[in-house]
């Protein structure tokens, strides 16, 4: 146990009998510390902006005691939209110091981007995440108090919501799959996964990376974070697209990188699913949104699934091949409500599988990776560490499949290593030892949101 505000709140002195109150109490003071007046940064040392899906994950939090942050949280990073749709994966914090988180504004260099032309706001980064801010919005508005002023807030952003998956279905398709490119890890969310390992194996020519300083490696111990030559491939990859106007109609010819995602394009289906119910709620036509949501259904399978492995696997648009890297992104069409008995079935053995399953008295599912591939890493950052919003996903998917007693236990596995270690980034899947970054904001929005839907008895 480290510094954590768990730790402060369960201090002899401050300690309340009900392990609950106490958890929640300090879930609570986390997501304030980190409050900046419009939205909630992920953690004050290593990432002190706005990130996109840490803002969906923390509106979900909020949204049970806060309807006006949580609102805010989602409303103040749609102001960061481009014109185009995209919604950046940063929103920089001018109340941050300079030079506090690499890459920032002045490498991004967004006002150059061909899609955000005619629009200002904050400074942004140039790329995106997934898209699971329909989804958040709605849960928002399911449990608002003031239902008048939440169906305020879901028309001013439904426009906005339609534009950023109307961004993915028309610029972010260079293959004609029916699913969304992903053009750099940083926006599959899951940065260091061992999937983008064969595709990162490209040579940075000389001369082209700025130099920079790595800031996340002040903040946490490298054996968490990625090593020296991912970093420089990711921020090459950046310099790519960056350099190329951020012009999605050139990414056949322009980008070294183009992927095809499980996690991403699940995501955006169970969103689409998401973004039929608000519009159904404003009396809007839902109609769009279900065959987009049953177009990516479908297009996962035709593309992303592997008969030869029983898996989904991202496809590697450059390559043309699968990546058949066993990652927790390979579970996430559980998401998907259509997903068929087969693939439904596949997904549950290997969740209850040694792969996925810690064969070990007191461990805790789910790790982020094949727990018997060679690349598994049980500290490394998305190699291997079990994470809260990965499990948070695979809840909701194993509970739209009406698979309540696995979708319990990971839930309970999720609160279990917050009550252990406290509000971290990361956790070990065997000794529940946690990593990165301490007072971790979607870690406590999301183990708050499990709490209060009262899975976790
Ligand atoms: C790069 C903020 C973000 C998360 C990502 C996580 C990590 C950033 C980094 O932190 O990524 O975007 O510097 O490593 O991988 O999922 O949104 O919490």
């Amino acid at each position: 146990m480290g510094d954590s505000a768990l730790d402060r709140a369960s201090a002899p002195g401050g300690t309340r009998a009900d392990w609950r109150t106490t958890l929640l109490d300090s879930a609570w003071q986390v997501l304030d510390a980190n409050w900046t007046g419009t939205s909630t940064i992920p953690s004050r040392s290593l990432y002190p902006h706005q990130w996109s899906w840490d803002a969906a994950f923390i509106a979900v939090g909020r949204s049970w005691t806060d309807q006006r942050r949580a609102q805010s949280e989602l409303e103040s990073l749609f102001a960061a939209q481009w014109a185009n749709g995209m919604l950046p994966h940063i929103v920089f914090n001018p109340a941050a110091p300079p030079g506090s988180y690499f890459p920032g504004p002045d490498f991004w260099d967004a006002g150059r981007a061909v899609g955000r032309a005619g629009r200002s706001g904050p400074a942004s980064s140039g790329i995106t995440q997934p898209p699971i801010h329909a989804r958040a919005a709605l849960q928002v508005y399911q449990r608002a108090s003031d239902t008048g002023e939440a169906r305020a807030f879901l028309a001013r952003l439904f426009p906005k919501l339609s534009a950023q998956h109307d961004y993915l279905a028309g610029s972010r398709d260079p293959a004609g799959h029916g699913l969304a490119v992903i053009v750099h890890p940083w926006e599959s969310g899951m940065d260091n996964a061992p999937i983008w390992d064969d595709d990162l194996e490209l040579a940075v020519p000389p001369g082209v990376l700025p130099p920079y300083r790595r800031h996340d490696l002040v903040h946490a111990d490298p054996a968490d974070r990625p090593t020296a030559a991912a970093y420089d491939r990711f921020v090459y990859l950046a310099v790519t697209y960056r350099d190329a106007g951020y012009d999605d109609s050139t990414l056949l010819a322009t980008s070294p990188f183009l992927v095809e995602d499980p996690l991403f394009n699940a995501i955006w289906c169970w969103s689409a699913h998401a973004l039929a119910e608000i519009a159904t709620i404003l009396g809007e036509d839902p109609g769009p949104h279900r065959e987009l949501a049953a177009r990516i259904s479908a297009d996962m399978l035709a593309h992303l699934w592997d008969p030869a492995s029983g898996r989904f696997h991202a496809w590697d648009v450059r390559g043309g091949r699968l990546l058949r890297k066993n990652t927790i992104s390979s579970l996430m069409p559980l998401l998907d409500p259509a997903l068929p008995a087969a693939q439904l079935a596949a997904i549950s053995a290997d969740l209850a599988s040694p792969h996925f399953r810690p064969d070990a008295p007191g461990a805790f599912p789910v790790p982020s990776h094949d727990l018997l591939a060679p690349e598994f890493d049980r500290r490394r950052y998305w190699r291997g560490p079990v994470w809260i919003n990965t499990n948070w996903l695979l809840w909701h998917g194993l509970r739209q499949h009406g698979a309540p007693r696995p979708a319990a236990e990971i839930a309970a596995s999720a609160v279990a290593l917050a009550r252990l270690s406290g509000w971290r980034e990361y956790f070990d899947p065997f000794s529940g030892e946690g990593y990165g970054s301490t007072d971790f904001s979607w870690s406590a929005a999301l183990v708050t949101d499990l709490l209060r839907s009262g899975t976790v008895q």
